[in-house]
């Protein structure tokens, strides 16, 4: 990107800018959430739609000059249900989270119940973290995972939950969960307490997208959310999908099943947020649009392929992986356990030889979340680069040694090693 305008005008980010874009060059990421976006969407996220307000939606409008912004808007909403097979896509959602409480916010009242994927077992903080607002407004029952050694969700104690608890939405989804999920079974116990079956696939939206993991909305799930910069590789900001059929968005229907896409849309607006940002939309389109090429389908086996041969080298050197190893593009592995090492500090020595990840806690950790048990870590960002099994493989082998050996000469040695790995596998500019 040439960024000579910021450098004339302000050097000190301009040099801050610079060190980052480095840092992503000679270094590999490996946290699972994150990846690299095409340059036609970093074009998009910096045109001139940033300076657009465009309160409301397509065709209903609360500003005058839409004749673009309209049109726009309606193509990542198209590209989104194509990919998804949705009825509705609202693409105003700023983040994740954003998404999620706009969900939650269109179908409940105050006090309602929601039951979601225990924290520990790999469910994400939207879903009903203590420490979030939204734990205060409403209700969150958790189920989990039966051992996590397999990692295999106990779906017998979910509905068990549900049939006490009678929760208005069931979620799947997580954040640190490395198997897949059976969704039918969830859609099933949905029905079966009349509740709305909502999935927050944010980590594996392009897996879905690339057709290597289950779509929910294959298994009668009717709201799914999902960012779109993770596996999708989009800018940052995300989408509600669902199912049923679409009135007039700004005006309150009844709360049933077939309005869900109404009360989603103005849930978002006017409820939780003001004006899109349309520049991100944008974004999203040109993202979308990268995610229906063939190359995406390639693209997404890749990501997976690579995991499981990653967490085939942990397996083989004896580090427990929570879940056993791997279904999608994330490894949760029990470092403090297996190889005498916190996940903090395992965290701070890989970034001291260029592979960024981050600490996670496990199922049943005895220590603290700031410097739990476990680190995460996955294969959207450098299967982007290129990288293929016998890459990763190498780069697995080194991060063991790293965790094993503990010392400077090693972590030398490695920052070496990965420097070189970088720099034969750039980031592509274009995936089409
Ligand atoms: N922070 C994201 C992740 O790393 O999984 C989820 O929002």
């Amino acid at each position: 990107m040439d960024y000579s305008h910021i450098r004339n005008e302000d050097l000190d980010l301009y040099n801050l800018i610079e060190g980052e874009e480095k840092r992503q060059r000679e270094g590999l990421e490996l946290i699972p959430s994150e990846n690299y976006v095409s340059l036609a969407v970093r074009e998009a996220m910096s045109c001139a739609l940033t300076n657009k307000y465009s309160e409301g939606y397509p065709g209903k409008r609360y500003y005058g000059g839409q004749e673009y912004t309209d049109q726009i808007e309606t193509l990542a909403i198209e590209r989104a249900k194509k990919i998804f097979g949705a009825d509705h896509a609202n693409v105003q959602a700023l983040s994740g989270a954003a998404a999620n409480i706009g969900a939650y916010f269109a179908w409940l009242e105050p006090g309602d119940t929601i039951l979601g994927m225990d924290l520990a077992h790999g469910g994400h903080l939207t879903h009903g973290a203590p420490v979030t607002y939204m734990a205060k407004l409403f209700k969150f029952v958790r189920y989990g995972m039966k051992d996590p050694d397999t990692g295999e969700i106990d779906y017998d104690q979910l509905r068990e939950i549900a049939l006490k608890e009678r929760p208005k939405i069931i979620l799947g989804g997580f954040s640190g969960y490395s198997r897949s999920i059976d969704w039918k079974k969830i859609a099933e116990i949905a029905r079966e307490v009349d509740a709305v079956a909502m999935a927050d696939v944010a980590h594996i939206a392009g897996l879905i997208a690339g057709g290597v993991a289950e779509n929910p909305f294959d298994h009668g799930f009717n709201i799914v959310t999902t960012t779109t910069h993770k596996t999708l590789r989009g800018p940052r900001g995300a989408m509600i999908l669902s199912k049923g059929t679409v009135s007039n968005p700004l005006r309150a229907p009844e709360k049933t099943m077939e309005n869900l896409p109404t009360l989603i849309d103005r849930s978002v607006f006017p409820g939780l947020q003001g004006g899109p940002h349309m520049h991100q939309i944008a974004a999203k389109a040109v993202a979308f649009n990268e995610a229906l090429h063939p190359n995406f389908k390639t693209y997404a086996h890749q990501v997976v392929s690579n995991a499981k041969a990653m967490a085939e080298v942990f397996k083989e050197e004896g580090v427990r992986l929570i879940g056993g190893g791997t279904d999608n593009h994330l490894i949760l592995a029990d470092v403090y356990g297996s190889l005498d090492i916190s996940g903090g500090d395992a965290e701070t020595l890989l970034d001291a030889a260029g592979i960024t990840l981050n600490k996670n806690s496990i199922a049943g950790d005895t220590r603290k979340p700031f410097d739990p048990s476990g680190i995460r870590f996955g294969t959207p960002a450098i299967t982007t680069r290129g990288f293929k099994e016998e890459q990763v493989i190498e780069v697995a082998r080194i991060m063991i040694e790293v965790l094993k050996n503990k010392d400077d000469a090693t972590v030398a040695k490695a920052r070496a090693s990965i420097k070189e790995l970088a720099e034969a596998n750039p980031v592509p500019e274009s995936f089409i």
